[in-house]
């Protein structure tokens, strides 16, 4: 094929998510550069609802590299969490079991950050970009080829190839099946997801546990609601009307306990989501270093994916700087290995969340969901160890 452009970077990263956007910010701090190719258009990226939940570790990376005016002013810190068992409200209060707190403040925020800070800096970004595929990976000289958004064919050569893509894109299925091993785990329930214009009614997140099924009351603001519902693999949107949800929220959320009510509003969006995990392993195969959702999927009930996907970026930067600009080998050597330890720590953690706080219809796991409830309500342990998972265990180079 002749190709339009060939050009060559130190780094090339594929996706512009969250994953792919700040490692090219902390790639350039470093002083590499790299080309990022995104398949979707920016409004579409900038569009998409996802994550609320920044944690300690995620906001201090992003304070350090200066990513953190818009968070600070706009975001929201919140100090716990209220975890709900039918009538029962309690709350955990993170600062005072382990000293941290986390911020609410959408991915869409973030995202929207992250495409500032790359413009003002010149970052070289394709978007639209299709048919990206992964060549000698397992060489010093890797190189991609694509189909920009004006359809003319490039060759993109570089040191090293940074899959950012998410579960569908291309990387994480470059990686030959004998060089990788694969754990996954689908959970019998989904969520609905619903964003509402309406204040929040609640000052924290509410995680409730309820006989008829999980709910939860995130915001993104003082004037927008996050909610989800626990829902059957098999609903679709059609059967769940405007109606049905508010009522359901209400009733699972505790509506009408010690005067507490849940405002409704107007409906501005709503989705399911299926519940999975999934860890493929190596998150490095040759010059290919896998990141963020392309390597790990978590069920939201933690809200670690974004964080997960911020923590990889964090320790890969200064070992593919190593790698590309001084030919130094230790930290990219040990990136796979030190990523998966927090990976796994939060695959637990968000698992052990989900099976916790969904109903099953199965009596057995209800007490014993009502159990680990009440034993975190009364136990300093017990909600320790919540606490510190969910806000977000410092990130230290050293740990590669
Ligand atoms: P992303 O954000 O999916 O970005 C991957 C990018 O790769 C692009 N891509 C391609 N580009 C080029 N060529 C191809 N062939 C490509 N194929 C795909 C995609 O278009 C996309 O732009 O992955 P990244 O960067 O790893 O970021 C991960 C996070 O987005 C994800 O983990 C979180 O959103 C998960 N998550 C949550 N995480 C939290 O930490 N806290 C939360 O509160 C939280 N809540 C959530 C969530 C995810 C949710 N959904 C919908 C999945 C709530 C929800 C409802
Ligand atoms: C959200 O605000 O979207 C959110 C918050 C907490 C979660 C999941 C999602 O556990």
């Amino acid at each position: 094929m002749l190709f339009t452009w060939a050009v060559r970077t130190q780094v090339a990263i594929v996706g512009a998510g969250p994953a792919g956007m700040l490692l090219s910010h902390l790639l350039a701090a470093e002083g590499v550069d790299s080309v990022v190719l995104e398949a979707r258009s920016q409004d579409y990226v900038l569009g998409r609802i996802r994550a609320g939940i920044l944690d300690h570790c995620s906001v201090q990376l992003l304070q350090s590299v200066g990513l953190g005016r818009r968070l600070t002013e706009d975001g929201i810190e919140h100090g716990g969490i209220y975890l709900q068992c039918e009538d029962e409200r309690q709350r955990l209060d993170f600062v005072d079991l382990v000293g941290r707190s986390v911020w609410v403040y959408g991915q869409t925020e973030l995202q929207r950050d992250l495409i500032a800070a790359r413009e003002a800096a010149g970052q070289s970004i394709f978007y639209e970009v299709a048919d990206a595929a992964l060549y000698d990976i397992d060489t010093e000289r890797p190189y991609l080829t694509f189909i920009d958004g004006d359809g003319l064919p490039h060759r993109l050569d570089t040191d090293a190839i940074v899959g950012c893509d998410g579960s569908l894109g291309p990387s994480r299925a470059s990686v030959p099946e004998s060089a990788k091993q694969v754990w996954e785990r689908t959970y019998p329930y989904s969520w609905l997801s619903v964003l509402a214009d309406v204040a929040p009614s609640t000052d924290e997140l509410i995680y409730a546990w309820h006989p008829e099924g999980f709910a939860l009351h995130s915001m993104r603001s003082s004037t927008v609601s996050r909610l989800y519902l626990q829902v059957s693999n098999h609903d679709t949107l059609a059967s769940w009307t405007f109606q049905r949800i508010w009522d359901a929220l209400a009733r699972r959320l505790g509506d009408g306990i010690e005067g507490w009510s849940l405002r409704r509003g107007p409906i501005a969006e709503r989705s399911v989501l299926a519940m999975r995990s999934y860890v493929q392993a190596p998150m490095r195969y040759g010059r290919l270093f896998l990141a963020g959702d392309a390597a790990h999927i978590l069920p939201p009930t933690g809200a670690k994916g974004l964080n997960l996907a911020i923590a990889d970026v964090a320790l890969l930067a200064p070992a593919l700087s190593a790698l590309v600009r001084r030919n130094k080998a230790e930290l990219a050597d040990a990136y796979s290995a030190a990523a998966l330890r927090r990976v796994w720590r939060y695959t637990h953690f968000s698992w052990w969340m989900t099976t916790m706080l969904h109903a099953t219809g199965d009596p057995f796991d209800a007490q014993l969901q009502r159990s680990q409830l009440h034993w975190l309500y009364s136990s300093d342990a017990a909600a320790m160890g919540l606490a510190e998972t969910y806000t977000g265990p410092p990130l230290a180079v050293s740990d590669l």
